[in-house]
């Protein structure tokens, strides 16, 4: 069995932010201002642990395909190797910087493989996420002199796993309040252009995990707020949390937990946006503000992670499927 998990990627050093944004841009590098504003969000949360946490939630759900998967070892051979490998393996490729998804795909097609299941660390389809990823594979595949099957886990907003991991988290900050029952609870994912969300599949995939979690507290005052809207002068899609925050004071809330439902990692848009920017906006207003831990590569998330691939796995043509 053959994985390709994907994710946003990050660079690694500070003299690959320029590409790296370049990359984000398609191809445009950015401006001095706009360079010097990112490098400014890295150097403030020290850096994005992303990769590694990309690279753990690799090795952990390889360990977890294998322990799930019916072992048919090959014969020895005449001397075998002290390392041992199980039926499935995981390949990492991401979006915007190495080991990218071409370069992924490429290692996959040199290794002899003939079909493999993708998924992406990020449960909600968009044009701008899910879609872009896709397109990448296919890009990839198409340069390919033989291609291998490929089949996309497209979105999991409402996998049971998935609602039950990030209500857990939850809870974990609901003991914390002072009174939970007058707290808001904000559950946030990326914010995408308006002109890419018209369709609105994005914002009821993020609505149909946040209420999710939502049935399953038995909230009482919850709603989805945006973050992390590009630095462009198209609209994006709001209220952005930032604003959200002011509406919640203005309401009269005085404690708030949020949620980043959209982003099953640590990374930039978490520990800048977040932890740096909303709480700022938070202290300014009086707000407390309760982040929920992300899911990392935690065993529930590779848990979930498991079962979507086993699934999609399951959907190749069973006569063909021992490859
Ligand atoms: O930790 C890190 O270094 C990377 C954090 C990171 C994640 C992430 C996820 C998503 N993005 C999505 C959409 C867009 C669109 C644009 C855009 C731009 C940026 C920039 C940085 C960045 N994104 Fe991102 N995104 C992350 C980081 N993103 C840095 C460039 C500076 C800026 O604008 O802030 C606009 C592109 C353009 O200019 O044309 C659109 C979506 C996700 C969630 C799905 C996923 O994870 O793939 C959607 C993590």
């Amino acid at each position: 069995m053959n994985v390709l998990l994907m994710a946003y990627g990050t660079p690694y050093r500070r003299e690959e932010i320029e590409p790296y944004y370049t990359d984000i841009r398609r191809g445009r590098p950015p401006s001095p201002e706009l360079l010097a504003e990112l490098e400014e969000r890295y150097h403030q949360i020290g850096r994005s642990p992303l990769s590694e946490i990309t690279f753990a939630q690799a090795i952990r759900l390889e360990a977890a395909l294998n322990a799930a998967l019916p072992l048919f070892p090959e014969p020895l051979r005449a001397s075998p190797g002290p390392r041992v490998r199980g039926p499935a393996r995981v390949y990492v490729g991401t979006k915007h910087w190495h080991p990218f998804i071409a370069e992924a795909v490429q290692a996959m097609a040199e290794d002899g493989v003939e079909r493999a299941v993708g998924i992406v660390a990020a449960p909600h389809f968009s044009n701008r996420s899910i879609a872009e990823y896709r397109q990448k594979v296919e890009e990839a595949l198409a340069k390919l002199g033989r291609p291998f099957e490929f089949r996309l886990v497209e979105a999991y907003p409402d996998h049971p796993g998935y609602i039950e991991a990030l209500t857990n988290r939850v809870l974990e900050q609901l003991w914390r309040l002072r009174e939970p029952r007058a707290a808001l609870f904000l559950f946030t994912a990326h914010s995408i252009p308006e002109k890419s969300a018209g369709d609105g599949v994005y914002q009821a995939q993020v609505r149909a995990t946040a209420e999710g979690v939502a049935r399953r507290l038995g909230l009482l005052h919850w709603d989805v707020a945006w973050q992390s809207a590009g630095r462009t002068p198209e609209p994006w899609i709001g209220p952005d949390v930032n604003e959200r925050l002011e509406r919640a004071a203005a309401q009269g809330f005085s404690e708030v937990v949020v949620t980043a439902v959209g982003f099953p990692s640590d990374h930039l848009e978490v520990f800048y946006d977040l932890d740096y920017e909303a709480q700022n906006t938070a202290a300014r207003l009086g707000l407390r503000l309760l982040r929920t831990r992300s899911l990392n590569a935690d065993p529930d998330y590779i848990g979930v992670l498991r079962d979507l691939v086993l699934r999609e796995w399951a959907s190749f043509p069973v006569l063909e499927r021992s490859r």
